[in-house]
């Protein structure tokens, strides 16, 4: 980046040290990833100029040669990779996505159930302080005893509140969902269903996880997660909710999409078209699964009883007596990055909360495999037991940079 770093040293400074954290840095937020440097590369481009209000062939400025070319690409490769009837890449990220499909089929103060965020929902899934629950009645369902939805339960909430519309999607819920039975539940009540994949959409594109698109009305998803591409978001659905999802999206929620995000969104889904990323999305499994048994023998407890997905739910503070703001900072002291997480009923604060989220999408881009979980579960236990000993930390931090630097990322970029 010769230029920037002559015309503005401090900015070019500020990329550079967030280069070398993500390069030394053992990065297990179970929401992101590192995308390819092509991915990078078509981001970083004229695009980022353009205005295209509109959709291909359809918009309300001129000079969209190009534009048509890319988001034409990536609606294209979307529909391959999801077998989706329409697809929308214009959404900025999942919570306007998620407000644009909201909007596209319900009215203000229509009933929405979905999941609970301390149960391992989503902010924009109606949590009181979201926008989504001061225009929808959002009432919201919980696991079970068990740890894992309760379909009775769900069914017979469903027959109760009569709603609109049936949510599932998850931030920190590690339980692969029955798509046929959610769906029978909505059906029988005559409710929309919507499905917010934003965590597992890259398991699904590669086909580690069972694909819910034929089963869902509405799908929505970021494209920056396990799908390892930019920061963005898009709405899959079926056919006859096509025009009323592009109308809220555009001109309802949003103006002009960001052609060169939609450009980069293209590329990723481009990559994820390839077999390599079904043996990405594969790995992730089973790293997922390997953190999820080693952590169980040092005597964590995992939510939801373990996880078929790519990240686990734990409770350090019920097993180790450590909050999980405690344990987020020392991992962070030792370049273990992820994020204090509550658990479902959670007693303690959000700021503060019992546990802590671990996801290893990013470390899998990373080419680790079964051999390095083993090892990150280790330092896991030992920074969380240790978390006060400054010195044992230090010795841990050298001990992460050095297996990072055994698996490098973006090796061509200065
Ligand atoms: N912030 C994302 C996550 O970490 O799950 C969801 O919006």
């Amino acid at each position: 980046m010769p230029i920037l770093k002559k015309q503005d040293p401090k900015i070019y400074k500020a990329i550079q040290g967030e280069l070398k954290r993500q390069r030394e840095g053992m990065e297990l937020i179970a929401s992101e990833n590192y995308v390819s440097e092509a991915v990078l590369e078509a981001l970083g481009t004229v695009f980022t100029n353009k205005y295209s209000e509109g959709y291909p062939g359809r918009r309300y400025y001129g000079g969209q040669e190009f534009t048509d070319v890319v988001e034409n690409l990536a609606i294209e490769r979307a529909k391959k990779l999801f077998g989706a009837e329409h697809v929308n890449v214009q959404p900025l990220s999942g919570a306007p996505a998620n407000m644009i499909a909201y909007s596209a089929v319900l009215k203000p103060g229509d009933k929405v159930l979905g999941m609970d965020l301390s149960h391992g929902g989503h902010l924009t899934h109606g949590h009181p302080v979201t926008l989504s629950a001061q225009v929808y009645d959002f009432v919201r369902y919980k696991t079970g005893a068990d740890g894992k939805i309760d379909y009775k339960e769900l069914e017979a909430m469903a027959i109760k509140e009569k709603p609109q519309m049936i949510l599932a999607g998850f931030s920190a819920y590690t339980r692969q969902l029955d798509y046929k039975k959610f769906a029978a539940i909505a059906k029988k009540v005559g409710a929309i269903t919507m499905f917010d994949i934003a965590h597992i959409a890259g398991l699904i594109a590669g086909k580690a996880l069972p694909n819910p698109v034929p089963y869902f009305d509405i799908v929505t998803t970021t494209t920056h997660k396990t799908l390892r591409g930019p920061r963005g978001g898009m709405i899959l659905c079926k056919e006859k909710f096509a025009k009323a999802i592009d109308k809220a999206a555009f001109p309802g929620f949003q103006g002009g999409p960001h052609m060169n995000n939609i450009a980069a969104k293209a590329v990723a889904f481009g990559e994820a078209l390839k077999p390599s990323f079904a043996r990405y999305a594969a790995q992730i499994l089973k790293n997922a699964k390997v953190l999820e048994i080693e952590l169980k023998k040092y005597g964590f407890k995992i939510m939801f009883g373990g996880t078929d997905n790519h990240m686990v739910l734990v409770d350090v503070f019920g097993s180790k007596g450590v909050t999980g703001k405690e344990a987020e900072k020392a991992l962070d002291k030792v370049g273990i990055t992820l994020n204090k997480n509550m658990i479902p009923d959670d007693p303690r604060s959000p700021m503060d909360p019992s546990g802590v989220r671990i996801g290893v999408p990013a470390v899998t881009t990373r080419g680790m495999k079964e051999r390095e979980i083993v090892k990150i579960a280790r330092w896991i236990n030992d920074v969380v037991e240790n978390h006060a000993d400054e010195k044992k930390l230090k010795v841990i931090h050298k001990e992460v940079i050095a297996l990072c630097k055994k698996f490098p990322v973006y090796g061509n970029l200065k």
